[in-house]
């Protein structure tokens, strides 16, 4: 019962995310000017600025103020993680890829503005997540803006999430993704960007190395837990939703947790990586490792 945990007395975890979502959406807002040329412009700030969890960059932000950082130090960072994360939501949705007509309750992109400017306005997210990492982030010297920079291309690169999509794509409709394949696809898919999230945040909070390799630990638990729980969540939902996405899943032959493990294996998997990931923040202090031990559970409870 996440109620009754000690390092939560006194701390209002809605608030916190409701406060850090709306410094992240302002950041997000003013980094994306309506400028000319209109048409890319438009159609970038409409899917960064189209809700969304903004757990990536809140993460940031938290990683940043465990290690002692001030927030302002990781915005840029965190406006650029959702930046990169939003562009490759943009081309996951895309008919070569994914093809879906709705994204966070809205037209997806390529709907709305054509796939060239879908295309193009992932791609400009995409060099503006670093351009906006280089030259806005605020206080830290520039070796660790470096490594920031670093832990952000690796992440989205093809050792990164481009990895992941593409053994995704090259699994369709086969029968041989084992438990081994599917973690390689979520860890690339998905861990990889939520560990740059808080690898980035502590590097630019002055966090030394072992604070950073401790924080980038909980970020692999985290970013596997994330995805795990998705699965159960598809298999899940409820009877509502049966007839759309969980439905969806029941007759495609996507592999994933609960269908290679069961589901009961599958929440047993999901605690045991809640639990290392929390047990990664005992080195830090309690108080302010309160965020990051809510954000843990908030992914592991999470209903969407
Ligand atoms: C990165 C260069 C580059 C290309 C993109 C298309 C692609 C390569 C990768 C696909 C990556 C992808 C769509 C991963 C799934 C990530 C995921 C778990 C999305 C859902 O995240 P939430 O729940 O969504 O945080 P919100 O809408 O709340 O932000």
């Amino acid at each position: 019962n996440l109620v009754q945990f000690p390092v939560l007395k006194g701390f209002e975890f809605n608030t916190y995310m409701n406060e850090k979502a709306n410094l992240v959406n302002e950041a997000l807002e003013s980094a994306i000017p309506l400028q000319e040329p209109l048409k890319i412009h438009e159609a970038m700030r409409y899917s960064l600025l189209a809700g969304g969890k903004r757990v990536r960059p809140i993460l940031c932000l938290a990683s940043c103020e465990l290690v002692g950082g001030m927030e302002v130090c990781a915005m840029a960072m965190a406006s650029a993680v959702e930046m990169v994360h939003t562009m490759s939501l943009i081309h996951d949705d895309l008919p070569c890829m994914d093809n879906d007509d709705l994204r966070r309750g809205k037209p997806t992109n390529h709907k709305v503005y054509g796939e060239e400017t879908a295309v193009l306005a992932g791609d400009a997210l995409l060099s503006l997540a670093f351009e906006h990492l280089a030259t806005r982030t605020i206080g830290v010297g520039p070796g660790r803006v470096v490594q920031a920079i670093s832990e952000l291309g690796s992440a989205v690169g093809s050792q990164g999430l481009v990895a992941g999509q593409i053994v995704d794509l090259c699994s369709e409709g086969k029968q041989d993704v084992d438990l081994n394949k599917l973690e390689y696809i979520h860890v690339h898919k998905t861990a990889k960007l939520l560990e740059a999230a808080v690898v980035g945040g502590a590097l630019l909070g002055g966090g030394n190395s072992g604070e950073v390799e401790r924080v980038r630990k909980y970020a692999r638990y985290i970013g596997l837990l994330f995805q795990v729980v998705d699965d159960i969540l598809d298999v899940t939902k409820s009877s509502e939703e049966l007839g759309k996405t969980a439905g969806k899943d029941l007759v495609s032959d996507k592999a994933t947790y609960p269908k290679l493990m069961g589901l009961e294996k599958a929440k047993v998997f999901a605690g045991e990586l809640l639990e290392k990931a929390v047990e990664e923040l005992a080195y830090f202090d309690a108080g302010k490792a309160a965020p990051l031990y809510h954000l843990a559970h908030y992914i592991a409870y999470r209903q969407n």
